[in-house]
């Protein structure tokens, strides 16, 4: 089963945590999100509540080597998203950022220049579905070839 790495903001703010909810969901439909617990606010509250940052730094940095591929929506600029991407190019892994156009926010040149991500942008997340589907098949095509 392949692996989905989905990264969201947390401590960037969580103005935008139904749309990763949506985005959680639909990628589901196409393997193991290893960070399902993104989309909700009470899983986040209860369950990392009482890690230390460094467990959840070191936890999340093994899940990203484990993963086949990373999702980020970047709408909402978190440092944490930032480092989870770099971190996931420096290990070759195939990332796709999403960024909502009718937020009035603009991602970082440091994301949307870099070569190691392809840069997706929408205006509503059921757009996302064919992205996600061709984003993951087409990933997962290189690595087995
Ligand atoms: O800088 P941010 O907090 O916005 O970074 C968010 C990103 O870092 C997400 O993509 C997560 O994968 C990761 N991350 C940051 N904090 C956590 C966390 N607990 N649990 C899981 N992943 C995290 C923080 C809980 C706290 C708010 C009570």
């Amino acid at each position: 089963m392949v692996k989905i790495y989905f990264c969201g903001s947390i401590r960037g703010g969580r103005q935008l945590a139904s749309t990763y909810e949506k985005i959680i969901k639909m990628l589901r439909l196409y393997g193991k999100v290893l960070t399902e617990h993104l989309g909700d606010d009470n899983e986040i509250q209860t369950r990392d509540r009482v890690l230390s940052d460094r467990t959840i730094h070191d936890r999340d940095l093994q899940w990203i080597r484990e993963s086949d591929v990373v999702v980020a929506e970047v709408t909402v600029a978190s440092l944490g998203v930032g480092y989870e991407i770099g971190r996931a190019i420096e290990m070759d892994k195939p990332v796709l950022c999403l960024f909502n156009n009718g937020s009035g926010n603009r991602v970082s040149a440091m994301i949307a220049g870099s070569e190691g991500v392809k840069m997706h942008y929408y205006s509503v997340p059921d757009e996302l579905k064919s992205i996600l589907a061709q984003f993951i098949s087409q990933s997962v095509a290189r690595r087995t070839s």
